[in-house]
């Protein structure tokens, strides 16, 4: 896939919020930190689009960006990336973090399709928080992807018993965990294949 315009189409709290146009959505879940917009930065091939901080808690609001593509096939392919909120941000109170949930929930229930990509931290073992959002999306049906970002900060030896350590902390097989770096770009390839094939088969079942 070829990305040939991206901006941002709504900065959101509330469903009133989200943009009026209603396109399919690819959405990026968790930690704060994780690494979600810089992950949504180099697939666009934008350096600062999304905005990114080394402090945790940057993103606020439920950001859309409202991307133009075409498909290796030469299709047009028309999609929002969701920039979601991080969770598990130590400053946060219990009130902030149960607005957080709402927000997530009422987003959850808008009616557009959603492919949910979660990101983990490859050096961490995931959260409790990590593993209760992995089970909410999979338990309301969604396709969840499992991004273990920031591989260039691991090294080759590490790497195969950090994976392993996510696929069991998250009961995931480890073939389906996609290893990705916004430094080396590597998985880029793979998750815009992954994006593609999901938006064309969208387009098949209309
Ligand atoms: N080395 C390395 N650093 C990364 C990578 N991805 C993100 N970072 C850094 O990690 C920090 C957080 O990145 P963000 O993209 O802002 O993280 P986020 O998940 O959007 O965070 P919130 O908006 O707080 O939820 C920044 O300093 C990034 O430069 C990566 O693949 N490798
Ligand atoms: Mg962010």
């Amino acid at each position: 896939m070829k990305i040939k315009q991206s901006d941002i189409a709504a900065s959101a709290v509330h469903p009133t919020q989200y943009p009026s146009e209603l396109l399919p959505q690819i959405v990026l879940f968790g930690r704060s930190n994780a690494g979600k917009s810089s992950l949504i930065n180099a697939l666009i091939e934008r350096r600062n689009l999304a905005r990114t901080s080394s402090a945790p808690g940057k993103t606020r609001l439920l950001n859309f960006y409202r991307i133009e593509a075409v498909a290796t096939g030469g299709q047009p392919l028309l999609f929002y990336f969701v920039d979601l909120p991080g969770y598990g941000y130590a400053k946060v109170s219990r009130d902030e973090r149960q607005q957080w949930l709402k927000r997530i929930e009422q987003f959850l229930r808008s009616d557009t399709p959603k492919l949910c990509w979660q990101l983990v931290d490859i050096r961490h073992q995931p959260s409790p928080e990590d593993i209760s959002m992995y089970r909410l999306l999979h338990d309301q049906g969604y396709h969840v992807t499992l991004i273990a970002n920031k591989a260039d900060k691991i090294g080759r030896n590490a790497r195969a018993k950090a994976l392993s350590l996510i696929s069991h902390t998250l009961e995931i097989p480890l073939a389906d965990i996609v290893v990705f770096s916004a430094v080396t770009k590597e998985g880029k390839e793979l998750l815009q294949g992954q994006a593609e094939s999901y938006l064309l088969h969208l387009c098949e079942a209309q």
